[in-house]
């Protein structure tokens, strides 16, 4: 089980205003980047790029403090994911019932080796975050691969994640006109609903290219919405298990080192087709 705090104990009693703490997750390109700068309020993170390590920011809203933990992309795993384009050969599959929204889900690329679980992410807001963001683009597909791989995510985190998370859908702007957000997910397919109910049924429509705006009210609503889960969780956060964190550490340890392995074989063979190297002048 993991470890669980309370907020009111400590903070209340601290000068600060109670902080508010937002680990932002998801998959590839869903608009992790651009939802953190929009909480935040300024263009804080280089969105349209992979981002490769968390990035934590702050801001105040509404006289309270706000921390925001953006990460990279979640893995897609590459075997789950060939077994999908085989499916999707044989038949038109859910992928194309996406409430008329423009498919541009972007191949899914490899998780960079040096790229951070989420464990990272949410140790970046000790003592451990309020809310899990769950971000995803209404543009692209969510199917069953997508559902595994945000399970996967969730429960590397070491269990009782989702009663603090919450999904935020992104590029709502491009939903096709009239459709709101409850619409497309009974049109998206089980996968996405399961996510949703997942989460208690906790969701936020998000369209990151509106500027803050005074009439621009998605994110007070998204912070009332963390609000009521908070209370809901009688004011506990989520605090990740040390070991966890060091068994995540050390499978990075691993992966680096093997890369520098694979990267020396390459150096020697290299070495090996350039034929011996040169002797200096001793003719
Ligand atoms: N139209 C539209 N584009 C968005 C929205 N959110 C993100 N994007 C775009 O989607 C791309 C990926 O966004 P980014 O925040 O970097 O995604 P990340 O990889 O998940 O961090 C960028 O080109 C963003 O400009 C949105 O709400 N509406
Ligand atoms: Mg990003």
């Amino acid at each position: 089980m993991a470890a669980v705090s309370s907020a009111s104990d400590t903070e209340s009693r601290g000068r600060n205003p109670p902080e508010r703490r937002l680990l932002i997750l998801g998959g590839p390109r869903s608009g992790k980047t651009s939802t953190a700068n929009s909480i935040l309020g300024e263009e804080a993170f280089d969105a349209g790029v992979e981002t490769t390590h968390s990035n934590v920011g702050q801001t105040q809203i509404y006289g309270r403090r706000v921390t925001v933990v953006d990460t990279p992309a979640w893995a897609i795993p590459r075997d789950t994911e060939e077994e999908e384009e085989e499916e999707d050969g044989d038949t038109e599959t859910d992928d194309n019932d996406n409430a008329g929204a423009e498919s541009e889900s972007p191949r899914m690329p490899p998780p960079s080796l040096d790229s951070e679980g989420a464990s990272m992410g949410a140790i970046l807001c000790p003592p451990g975050p309020h809310a899990i963001l769950l971000v995803v683009s209404v543009a692209q597909p969510f199917t069953d691969v997508h559902r595994r791989a945000a399970e996967e995510q969730l429960g590397a985190l070491g269990g009782g994640t989702w009663r603090y998370s919450m999904v935020v859908f992104t590029c709502v702007d491009k939903l096709p006109k009239g459709v709101f957000i409850e619409e497309h997910i009974a049109n998206t397919g089980e996968a996405l609903q399961w996510l949703v109910e997942r989460c208690g049924s906790r969701y936020h429509a998000f369209d990151n290219t509106r500027k803050n705006t005074e009439d621009n009210t998605q994110v007070p609503e998204l912070m009332e919405k963390v609000e009521e889960m908070i209370t809901d969780n009688q004011g506990w956060y989520f605090e990740v298990n040390e070991l966890i964190l060091l068994e995540e550490e050390q499978a990075r340890r691993a992966l680096e080192e093997e890369r520098m392995r694979m990267e020396e074989h390459a150096r020697q063979r290299e070495q090996m087709i350039g034929g011996p190297p040169e002797v200096g002048g001793a003719l």
